[in-house]
């Protein structure tokens, strides 16, 4: 075939010249060395600003395997943690849905709760499955128990109602096609969910997030729409990658997506990234926003093993979501073929 040099090319739009965003030089933040009592590995951490100071709810994964989730306070969100000595929501060992440990917790600060909303991975033996607590204070949570069976993980709560419902993106697996896409529901109560409508997919083939997408922290509410992060994974012969993108979600129907980044914006380069108990993983489960500076900090699990944070500037991350292109009409849905 001749390639006739005058024809119009599409090129996908590339990444931006700097990182987006840009890791610690406090990196790892926390690991097990950190740990005032005897663990395998801390990752995985939802984020929250309370009283001035940056909680991270960690995951830690005890010696069993089991893992539990522990409160770290930092007062400027990278250095002087302080870890507690009880974990805050553990194991319930009589209860089929969560014998198996608590993961992955995502934090909502939810203003009309008058405190923070947790969605957390509940794991047993039918599978993992979505719970939600409520804290006031991370000293005392109150649990309200699972609201999406199995298998369901990856859960993030909207910060406010839309149109009278809160709104909880999740990722649920399909036992036919295996496909595991995100979706979300809604309710007014936090305990009845509507039908799940579809958001966005996997992007089958070579793609970066072509074997299982999941929703990161709690999206961020912004004036072009709500600031998503997720975490795609893509199956190599030797093990997964996981990385991270970004979409933008229309804020009054946040099923539709406005804008997905092609390329992924943080992926497994640094030692703690590529070695570890679980190799070559980037996991975003924490995101604040300092509206003095501008600055996003995500927090992530980093190999399975320990906890990192990278930082942007929240008006360079819009831009470059802005500049991508709008996905075609199925181009962001689950199921899509590009989905
Ligand atoms: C996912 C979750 C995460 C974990 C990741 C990489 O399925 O279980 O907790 O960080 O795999 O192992």
């Amino acid at each position: 075939m001749v390639l006739d040099p005058g024809a119009a090319v599409t090129v996908a739009p590339v990444a931006p010249e700097r990182e987006l965003f840009r890791r610690s030089a406090a990196n790892p933040l926390l690991a097990a060395k950190e740990w005032p009592y005897p663990v395998n590995t801390v990752f995985n951490p939802g984020a929250a600003l309370v009283d001035g100071e940056t909680v991270l709810l960690c995951r830690v994964e005890d010696r069993r395997g089991i893992s539990h989730l522990t409160v770290a306070r930092s007062p400027d969100g990278l250095t002087g943690w302080r870890v507690d000595t009880e974990p805050l929501i553990v194991d319930d060992p009589e209860c089929r849905t969560s014998c198996w440990g608590v993961e992955d917790p995502r934090i909502t600060r939810v203003d009309e709760l008058g405190g923070w909303l947790i969605s957390y991975t509940a794991y047993g033996p039918e599978g993992p499955c979505v719970a939600l607590a409520r804290t006031e204070d991370f000293r005392r949570v109150e649990k309200l128990g699972v609201v999406m069976p199995p298998e369901d993980k990856n859960a993030s709560l909207l910060p406010r109602r839309i149109d009278g419902h809160f709104v909880l993106l999740h990722r649920p697996v399909s036992s036919t096609s295996h496909r595991a896409d995100v979706w979300l529901s809604r309710s007014t109560d936090l305990c009845s969910w509507t039908t799940p409508e579809p958001v966005f997919g996997a992007r089958p083939g070579p793609w970066w997030d072509a074997v299982r997408v999941g929703m990161g922290p709690p999206p961020i509410e912004t004036e072009h729409g709500w600031l998503g992060v997720y975490h795609g994974v893509k199956q190599m012969v030797n093990g997964a990658i996981y990385r991270v993108g970004l979409v933008l979600l229309d804020l009054e129907q946040p099923s539709r997506v406005l804008r997905r980044t092609d390329s992924w914006v943080l992926g497994p380069a640094a030692p703690y990234e590529m070695a570890g108990d679980v190799p070559n993983v980037v996991f975003p489960t924490g995101l604040l926003h300092d509206p003095e500076t501008d600055e996003l900090r995500l927090y992530y699990g980093a190999a399975d093993t320990c906890v990192a944070v990278a930082v942007a500037d929240r008006s360079e991350v819009l831009d470059y979501l802005l500049s991508c292109p709008e996905p075609a009409p199925h181009n962001g849905g689950a199921g899509s073929s590009r989905g």
